[in-house]
């Protein structure tokens, strides 16, 4: 009879429970010492999710989860993170019985821990703070659980077991919560310092950020005309968002070019910077949310690196840290930025640090974050496009519904227009379902590069009325009435709203 057979269910069970309990004290040991970064044993289950969850559902049940959708899948990566780590704890006490050597299970969840570790993050030193609190699990519950396997007092065993394995549960909640306070505090924050060090942005991105400030109204619940760094909207594909160190990153221009390039962040810092605003849009929002933002970026001209690398393609897939891809035309690309600064300061991680791409007047897809390679190919291909979504192209143009104020006389509402290609002319507002319009103040355009615009109307409903606004863009175009949703390519139609009197 084989010594595994010899393990009542009740010894089973409770190594089980060793075995998982051992596995949330690694998964916690290794957010208290890496935080939310790449050397987390849950981010590469989170980028395994990101990269193989099928279109369809990344499409309609992420997308229905709204804000819940990140949390759900770092739930999801984490439960997967326990069950793996887990599962080696368990073949360690397993082959414990197997060799039975007791207390063997100690050092082989160590070196299992550890190796798994290592081996999904990369990181040799952070895989010891996963390793260590698994491994003191075992040894714990293994020397007071009085773990002998030949031992015939089965009853009392599976006792002794159960006390020692239900107090080292009661430890590792505790731990578990204490890393989280501690993880969260080591959490890489984007870097906030300022462009050049100082104590305040460079004089010329402060001259954008007053003029944005002078000219923009005061609408409540709405941002102004510069979007703050943390109210800014972010979408990503990965949980966790890169970590990339400047001195580390390059971007390479490569593929069908004349020449590949390469270039460095030193080397990108010292070429002549521009300073601009521009509004980026995601394809993938409802039509009133929120996920337009407008910011003073600080880059390079893309057209200045495209000289050198001479592409003979006329299109380029743009490649990032965290696997996300997509592709612009070479005509896109000529008007394009690579871009270091956001509202004076470095670029912050969840935007892309050290350098982004930013293709003015196109869908936020393209803006590529964490950029580092760029291939001129004539076989474009994307990470959304790929999954059905066709957001490469010109953004939408839209007039949103924001803000909704009653502390002046009368009613103002409120909200930002934007279109792709040329400043907003005027925002129309009708309370009339459309019978007749009148033209809403409106913010002066912004410039340059491209910006969005905010717009007002003030009046009085005597009942709860539907308002409807729509922009018309200085090249004329109108904002088309018909909706549609945001997949493939993008949210279309005016947005309403009823105003109470
Ligand atoms: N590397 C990378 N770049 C990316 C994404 C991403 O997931 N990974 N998301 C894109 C999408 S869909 C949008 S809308 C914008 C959002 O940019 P933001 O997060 O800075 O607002 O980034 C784009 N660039
Ligand atoms: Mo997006």
């Amino acid at each position: 009879m084989s010594r595994l057979g010899r393990l009542t269910e009740g010894e089973r069970f409770w190594r089980v429970v060793t075995a998982a309990l051992a596995a949330v004290a690694a998964v916690a040991g290794s957010y208290a010492y890496a935080g939310f970064s790449q050397r987390f044993v849950v981010e590469p289950a989170a980028a395994f999710l990101t990269e193989t969850t099928p279109a369809i559902l990344v499409n309609t049940v992420l997308d229905s989860l709204g804000n819940f959708a990140q949390p759900a899948r770092l739930a999801t990566a984490a439960a997967i993170s326990i069950a793996v780590v887990g599962f080696v704890v368990w073949l360690a006490l397993e082959l414990e019985v197997v060799a039975d050597r007791q207390y063997l299970g100690v050092p082989l969840t160590a070196a299992g821990v550890w190796l798994l570790a290592a081996a999904v993050t990369g990181a040799y030193v952070a895989a010891v703070a996963a390793a260590i609190p698994a491994t003191l699990v075992v040894g714990i519950i293994s020397f007071f659980g009085a773990n002998d396997p030949l031992s015939v007092r089965t009853a009392r065993k599976v006792d002794d077991r159960k006390r020692a394995t239900l107090k080292t549960g009661v430890g590792v909640a505790g731990l578990a919560g204490a890393s989280y306070f501690v993880g969260q505090r080591r959490t890489p924050e984007g870097s906030v310092q300022y462009l050049g060090g100082g104590s305040s942005p460079p004089r010329a991105v402060q001259e954008l950020l007053d003029s944005a400030a002078d000219a923009a109204f005061d609408l409540p619940d709405a941002p102004g005309l510069i979007s703050e760094i943390g109210s800014f909207y972010t979408v990503d594909i990965a949980t966790v968002a890169p970590m990339v160190d400047s001195a580390d990153w390059s971007l390479t221009i490569t593929g069908a070019v004349e020449n590949d390039v390469e270039i460095t962040y030193d080397e990108l810092r010292e070429m002549e910077a521009d300073h601009f605003y521009s509004t980026l849009r995601c394809v993938g929002e409802d039509l009133n949310a929120r996920k337009m933002d407008n910011a003073v970026w600080t880059g390079v001209p893309l057209s200045r690196l495209l000289e050198e690398a001479g592409p003979q393609a006329e299109e380029a897939i743009s490649r990032a840290e965290d696997g996300y891809f997509v592709s612009t035309s070479r005509e896109e690309l000529a008007e394009s930025y690579v871009v270091y600064g956001m509202n004076g300061r470095l670029l912050p991680r969840e935007h892309g640090h050290p350098v982004r791409l930013m293709v003015p007047g196109n869908w936020g897809e393209v803006n590529t974050k964490w950029v580092s390679e760029l291939e001129f190919t004539d076989e474009p291909e994307g990470y959304w496009e790929n999954r059905g979504w066709t957001g490469t192209g010109e953004v939408r143009q839209i007039a949103k519904i924001w803000s909704v104020d009653r502390s002046g006389e009368g009613v103002t509402v409120g909200g930002h227009a934007y279109a792709c290609c040329a400043a907003i002319d005027r925002v129309e507002v009708s309370i009339d379902g459309g019978e007749s319009w009148t033209t809403a103040e409106l913010t002066e355009p912004l410039g340059p590069v491209d910006g969005w615009q905010q717009w007002r109307y003030t009046f009085d409903p005597e009942e709860p009325t539907d308002l409807v606004a729509r922009a018309v863009d200085a090249d004329g175009n109108d904002q088309p009435e018909m909706e549609s949703d945001q997949f493939p390519d993008g949210p279309s139609g005016w947005v309403s709203r009823t105003i109470q009197p």
